[in-house]
């Protein structure tokens, strides 16, 4: 049996990568969780009886439990997805992101250094490193340029992987991975923020109801998306490798805010035009005239990365990893989720 250590378990990507290994039956999946008063346990609910499947404690910001768990469990695998993984939050807690996304990383390497040094280790990389970009589409040699305090974390959490992994022999990687999204995407990210409301406009057109028109940021961000689930498959990829190697996962391809707007209210039948410039821009809806989209500039960011789009062709071509969700299915999908609506993958 392989036993695998997930932290960030209640987020995305780690209960994605949960029910990814879970389905091989050599696999024994520990859930790192840390603390709440009020659990948050919603995307691993299904989990709860699975015979394979066992919760565990761990904070990142608590180096005891990260000891505590590598000198009890001594897993064939660490998969670190924790973080503070919200880029916006990162201005108004730029220590607290430090702490979890660079200083958690130290401490779980430290641990395995010193109590499981057979354990692999992945530590989830960021697009952001690379920040500020010179050259498109950008690859593993693209140099980091982190436009947030998010954004340094993580690069100085790379930089940390790789010293470990070069001074003491420890099989450690950070895959670098551009935006990926779903139906277990926290609210707050562009992505679910727009698909919950357009649910939530289309909703109150079918009641005839008012609505109060959805407020977002910078329109003209763009991002390389692509669909959570295609990702996990991914990063076990790089976990399993003769040798640690660290790789871009990405969708090859690059769309604005703008371009998520319109495809998610074509989804439900809602045809929007743009109109105004800057904090004044709106979409409103042809037929009814009525305002979608406003801009709220509380959202706009005091740095912004403004084109993320990556080359995964090393990935593709050496891991023979691949994703599968193209960007329109990756919405459609979103939407329908939202919606309660059946979707066919
Ligand atoms: P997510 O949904 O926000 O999940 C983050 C997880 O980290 C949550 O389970 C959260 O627990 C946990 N966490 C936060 N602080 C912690 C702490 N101090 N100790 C222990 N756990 C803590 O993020 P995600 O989208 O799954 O992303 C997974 C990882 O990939 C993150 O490291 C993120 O920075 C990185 N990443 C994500 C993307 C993307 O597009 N999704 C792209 C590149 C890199 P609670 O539920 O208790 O808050
Ligand atoms: O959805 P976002 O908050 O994601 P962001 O900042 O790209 O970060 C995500 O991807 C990173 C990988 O590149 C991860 F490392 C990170 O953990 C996270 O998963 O914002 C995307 C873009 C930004 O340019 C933002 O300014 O959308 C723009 N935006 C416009 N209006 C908005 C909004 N972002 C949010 N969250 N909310 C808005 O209302």
């Amino acid at each position: 049996m392989k036993t695998i250590i997930i932290t960030g378990i209640t987020g995305q990507d780690g209960s994605h990568m949960a029910d990814f290994l879970l389905k091989d039956p050599n696999n024994f999946v520990y859930g790192a969780h840390r603390h709440l008063s009020v659990e948050n346990h919603d995307n691993i609910k299904h989990l709860k009886d699975h015979p394979r499947f066992q919760k565990i404690e761990l904070d990142l910001t608590d180096v005891e439990s990260i000891n505590n768990a590598l000198k009890q469990y001594r897993p064939n695998y660490f998969i670190n997805f924790a973080a503070n993984s919200f880029v916006g939050n990162s201005w108004k807690m730029p220590i607290n992101h430090m702490q979890t996304n660079c200083m958690g990383v130290l401490s779980c390497l430290e641990a395995i250094k010193n109590f499981s040094s057979h354990t692999r280790f992945y530590n989830a990389g960021s697009s952001e490193q690379f920040g500020d970009v010179i050259y498109s589409p950008q690859d593993i040699n693209h140099p980091f340029r982190p436009r947030s305090p998010y954004g340094a974390a993580k690069c100085a959490a790379h930089h940390l992987v790789k010293v470990y992994r070069d001074s003491y022999n420890i099989y450690a990687v950070q895959g670098v991975l551009f935006n990926h999204e779903g139906v277990r995407r926290g609210e707050d990210f562009v992505t679910r923020k727009i698909t919950k409301n357009v649910a939530r406009i289309y909703n109150a057109f079918i009641l005839r109801e008012p609505f109060l028109p959805m407020e977002l940021g910078n329109l003209d961000a763009k991002r390389d998306w692509s669909d959570a689930e295609d990702f996990v498959r991914g990063v076990w990829l790089m976990l399993n490798q003769d040798s640690p190697k660290d790789y871009v996962l990405s969708a090859n391809e690059t769309h604005s805010v703008r371009e998520f707007v319109e495809l998610s209210f074509k989804e439900v039948q809602i045809d929007g035009e743009w109109s105004g410039d800057g904090i004044k821009e709106m979409f409103i809806d042809k037929r009814t005239k009525q305002k979608l989209v406003i801009i709220n500039p509380t959202f706009y960011r005091p740095a912004e990365v403004d084109l993320l789009w990556g080359d995964s062709t090393p990935a593709r071509e050496e891991l023979g990893w691949s994703p599968k969700t193209s960007f329109p299915k990756l919405v459609e999908k979103m939407v329908a989720s939202d919606l309660g609506w059946p979707y066919n993958s």
